[in-house]
């Protein structure tokens, strides 16, 4: 019998890794797209990657970009996947301020490409389609929330996001596709970009630990969001296209902690607690027991408009997916403190001691 068959943009990031080893475990033949760029970007997936003659090889990686429709077209019309899995995307906010007409051009066009392409190849009925909706495109509305809640987006990046939804809906309902929006929380993990809030913290934090950095500099210590474990959440994006019926699905833990917090958390899982003086652009985070600053605020890490409160409620893929977050916040914060120290002390042992 034929293997299940999945292509995957954004293979190389943080979810597309988790994804495509989830879908190789479960048996699938999966394909991944990735961009070229001038240095390698594939560390996160060369665990799964062999010589594609090796017999047995269900793990193939094709060159493209999603911003460019003909290739979307000649790689679908090839391969001929039975899911489709689009997480490609310029997918910083604070970046998609800097970036908008870019950042739109891959998080929103992109999806149109994708879904195009299925449809003008006419596999709008043979394949199913997932997008990685984000819970950034409900913005400033109160939490917590759910599928029902307005979006108020509050970045370039969520109103790109926003278009994608929409349209992924729009071929749901127009050409009776199966297609289907995960509004996902923010999810993390020993793999996240280390610009990503959570991992500039747990990578300063291990690299104080080992006398390598003496400050970590931040920006907005409220927000509040509410932080999962990356691989669950691959978990559920392919459960939602198992399903009978397209729906769209929030995946989140439906528990959230502010920056500070998470700052304090992996100061504590050194073995340091901090205090906090001062306010505002001159707070700092103050080791209570030696007395050095460890945390100061850098205003260029403020964003022109911020998201103050993303707190999920998952109750429906709960009901309808079985589907819940299985690590908990302490426990994925300490997994990546653990991850990094191991990575600084590599970097120190090869003379990559930093700045
Ligand atoms: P990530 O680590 O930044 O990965 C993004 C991926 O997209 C990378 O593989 C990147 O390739 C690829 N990419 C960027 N531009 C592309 C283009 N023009 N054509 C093809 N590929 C392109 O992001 P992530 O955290 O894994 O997130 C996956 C998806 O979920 C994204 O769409 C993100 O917006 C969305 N999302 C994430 C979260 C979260 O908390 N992680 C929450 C909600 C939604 P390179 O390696 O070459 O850069
Ligand atoms: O910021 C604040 C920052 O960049 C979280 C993406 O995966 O999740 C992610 O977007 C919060 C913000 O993630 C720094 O202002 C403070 O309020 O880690 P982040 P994000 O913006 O929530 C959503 C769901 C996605 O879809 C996105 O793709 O932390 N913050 N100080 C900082 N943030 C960063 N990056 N760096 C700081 O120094």
């Amino acid at each position: 019998m034929k293997n299940r068959s999945a292509l995957i943009t954004g293979v190389t990031g943080q979810d597309g890794a988790h994804l495509a080893e989830i879908l190789l475990e479960k048996g699938y033949e999966v394909h991944g797209v990735k961009r070229r760029t001038s240095t390698i970007s594939t560390t996160r997936i060369d665990h799964l990657y062999r010589e594609p003659q090796d017999e047995g090889s269900r793990f193939s990686l094709h060159y493209g970009d999603v911003t460019d429709s003909s290739n979307m077209i000649d790689l679908i019309r090839r391969i001929q996947p039975d899911e489709i899995y689009n997480l490609a995307a310029q997918s910083h906010v604070q970046v998609s301020f800097q970036t908008p007409v870019y950042s739109t051009q891959v998080n929103a066009l992109g999806a149109l490409n994708i879904l195009e392409a299925t449809r003008v190849l006419d596999l709008q009925n043979n394949i199913r389609f997932y997008q990685a909706s984000s819970s950034e495109m409900f913005g400033a509305s109160t939490p917590p929330q759910n599928e029902d809640t307005p979006f108020k987006p509050r970045s370039p990046y969520a109103v790109a996001k926003l278009y994608a939804y929409w349209m992924t809906i729009n071929y749901r309902e127009a050409y009776d596709m199966f297609a289907v929006n995960g509004i996902l929380f923010n999810h993390e993990g020993p793999t996240r970009g280390e610009t990503f809030v959570t991992r500039k913290i747990t990578r300063a934090v291990a690299r104080i630990f080992l006398g390598m950095q003496d400050c970590l500099y931040l920006g907005n210590l409220e927000a509040l969001r509410d932080w999962g474990y990356a691989r669950d959440y691959a978990e559920g994006m392919w459960l939602m296209l198992q399903q009978d019926t397209p729906r769209d699905y929030v995946l989140a833990t439906g528990e959230a902690h502010t920056v500070r917090e998470f700052v304090n958390v992996a100061f504590e899982e050194i073995g340091i607690r901090l205090n906090w003086e001062g306010i505002g652009e001159e707070e700092l985070g103050i080791d209570a027991r030696s007395g050095k600053c460890l945390v100061q605020i850098d205003p260029r890490y403020f964003r022109p408009t911020d998201v103050d409160s993303l707190i999920g409620d998952p109750a429906r893929a709960s009901a309808e997916l079985g589907w819940r977050h299985q690590t908990g916040f302490k426990e994925m914060v300490r997994m990546m403190i653990e991850t990094d120290i191991d990575l600084a002390q590599r970097e120190r042992a090869n003379g990559l001691s930093g700045p």
